[in-house]
């Protein structure tokens, strides 16, 4: 039987339906249903494996499976050494340190002889480290919000995205310890296979185009090299004349950041008939 990559993504939880997306973008066709553990995608040689997602990174690195998709977080705080390939752009968060609203602490410093409740006490350890903050490490698996009003901690370390968890359990967060989002990790020895390039090619088009716009715009042919400076586009921008004399038609791709930040000098420059798509796929 001929080889076939297989990929760890979360079963069910936080990442796995952004992680079936970004797959079903790249083009791979596969079946789902509730209590599939396994699926085979029939248009690559790809077996998707449903996960926890803690034993993502670790089934990894023994060659379980040859990739997988998994926070940023769960791979660092696991210390598992695997191929870190992609960002992946979604499943945000950020571990941050968290104290009462009422209390007086403005600065992590201030933890000082203190104990902090958190289910990530290897990355709360090393910040603690670095930053010489002698404080004591209470390891919780769930639910760490409420240590506080339990009496079990006076502050805590855990992941934010909107901070209504924080807001509702009355936390004010103090200071982010790690930025995290999704990521392609791969098996040190698995990385380089062709099957896997082919692959993280096809994801990394789709994550270029999510974060890329066309651009169209119409513009008087004194004002083309005043927008090229303003419009910098995969490569240059492709210019096509108007039918309308001393007219002409501007296409590009740029950062969808970089757009919005530059819309109203393209105006100012003499853009008219600014249009804005969306791209399907970005490969370079
Ligand atoms: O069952 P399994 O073990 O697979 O899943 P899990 O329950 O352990 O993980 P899950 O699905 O909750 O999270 C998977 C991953 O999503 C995490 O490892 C992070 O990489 C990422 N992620 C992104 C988050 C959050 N955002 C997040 N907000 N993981 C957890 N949270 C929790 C946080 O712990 C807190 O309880 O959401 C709450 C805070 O959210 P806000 O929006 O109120 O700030
Ligand atoms: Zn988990």
């Amino acid at each position: 039987m001929s080889f076939r990559l297989k990929l760890a993504v979360q079963k069910t939880g936080r990442l796995s339906e952004q992680s079936l997306k970004l797959l079903r973008d790249a083009g791979l066709l596969f079946d789902l249903s509730a209590n599939i553990l396994r699926s085979s995608v029939e248009n690559f040689p790809l077996d998707i494996l449903f996960l926890r997602d803690d034993d993502i990174a670790a089934y990894v690195k023994d060659a379980v499976v040859d990739i997988g998709i998994v926070g940023a977080n769960v791979v660092r705080e696991q210390n598992i050494e695997v191929k870190w390939l992609e960002n992946l752009g979604f499943g945000r968060c950020r571990l941050s340190l968290a104290v009462p609203k009422a209390s007086s602490i403005k600065r992590s410093e201030e933890l000082n002889g203190l104990k902090i409740a958190t289910s990530y006490p290897s990355l709360l350890s090393a910040f603690l480290k670095e930053r010489r903050i002698q404080a004591e490490i209470h390891t919780l698996s769930g639910a760490v919000e409420i240590a506080p009003s339990l009496g079990l901690a006076q502050a805590v370390c855990d992941l934010v995205s909107s901070g209504s968890t924080l807001l509702s359990n009355g936390l004010r967060e103090l200071e982010p310890i790690f930025r995290s989002e999704a990521i392609l990790i791969a098996n040190e020895s698995k990385d380089q296979l062709p099957e896997t390039q082919r692959l993280l090619k096809r994801l990394r088009s789709v994550l270029r185009a999510r974060r890329t716009k066309y651009i169209l715009l119409n513009a008087p042919n004194e004002c083309v090299s005043r927008i090229c400076e303003i419009l910098p586009g995969l490569k240059s921008p492709s210019i096509v004349p108007l039918s309308e004399p001393g007219w002409c038609s501007m296409h590009s791709v740029v950062e969808e950041d970089e757009f919005w930040e530059s819309i109203e000098k393209l105006e100012q420059a003499g853009a008219q008939g600014i249009l804005v798509l969306n791209i399907e796929k970005v490969i370079l």
